[in-house]
């Protein structure tokens, strides 16, 4: 991917996840966009796509953040949204550990807390470590939280999958989370 189609990706991103009125655009209540409008409202705010640099964007994206609706006329995030959008997900069990990626400077809030959303629609979680390890480097040095899918599940907390693969629950008490010895 090139830079230029980088920092696209990041603008539709920041579109689609947070700021649709910068350009004028309105999502649905699934957080859809269509595309055509989608360019026209970017093209007048200087940012140049095409349909062709839209699919290569949501085909070679790292995270698979995109999807386009099955007729192709539509884009939506895959999750990550801070706007107020239903992505209509069905609840589905989850498997019994997930990772939560955070910072050790967060810790102490954490363990008083639990993990809250913020100013996310829900709080984000790996089915791998590695994941949890990236994610959590970007706020600072990385803390790798495990977190007790299972046991929430059977308390009847709801679960999600998005379309790429990142598990997502309204919130984490406490008691789910299991820390690292030396965190
Ligand atoms: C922390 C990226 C203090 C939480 C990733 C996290 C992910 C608390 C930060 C997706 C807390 C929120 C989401 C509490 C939670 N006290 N801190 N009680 N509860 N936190 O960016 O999970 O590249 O909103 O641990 O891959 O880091 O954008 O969430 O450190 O999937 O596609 O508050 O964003 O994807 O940070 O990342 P974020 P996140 P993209």
């Amino acid at each position: 991917m090139t830079d230029q189609h980088k920092t696209l990706s990041k603008f539709l991103s920041l579109v689609l996840r947070h700021e649709p009125q910068a350009i004028g655009l309105t999502l649905d209540a699934q957080g859809w966009a269509e595309i055509d409008e989608f360019i026209a409202k970017a093209g007048a705010h200087g940012k140049l796509y095409s349909r062709t640099l839209i699919e290569r964007i949501v085909r070679d994206n790292d995270k698979q953040r995109f999807k386009l609706s099955d007729d192709g006329l539509r884009i939506r995030a895959n999750q990550g949204h801070s706007i107020d959008i239903d992505l209509a997900l069905q609840p589905i069990e989850p498997p019994a550990t997930l990772y939560h990626g955070t910072a050790t400077r967060f810790a102490g809030s954490i363990r008083k807390t639990g993990l809250e959303k913020r100013s996310r629609q829900h709080v984000h979680l790996s089915l791998d470590r590695d994941t949890a390890v990236k994610v959590g480097s970007r706020h600072g040095t990385p803390l790798v939280l495990h977190v007790r899918a299972g046991a929430m599940h059977a308390q009847g907390i709801a679960f999600y999958r998005a379309d790429n693969g990142v598990w997502l629950t309204d919130a984490v008490a406490p008691q789910f989370i299991d820390w690292p010895a030396q965190g």
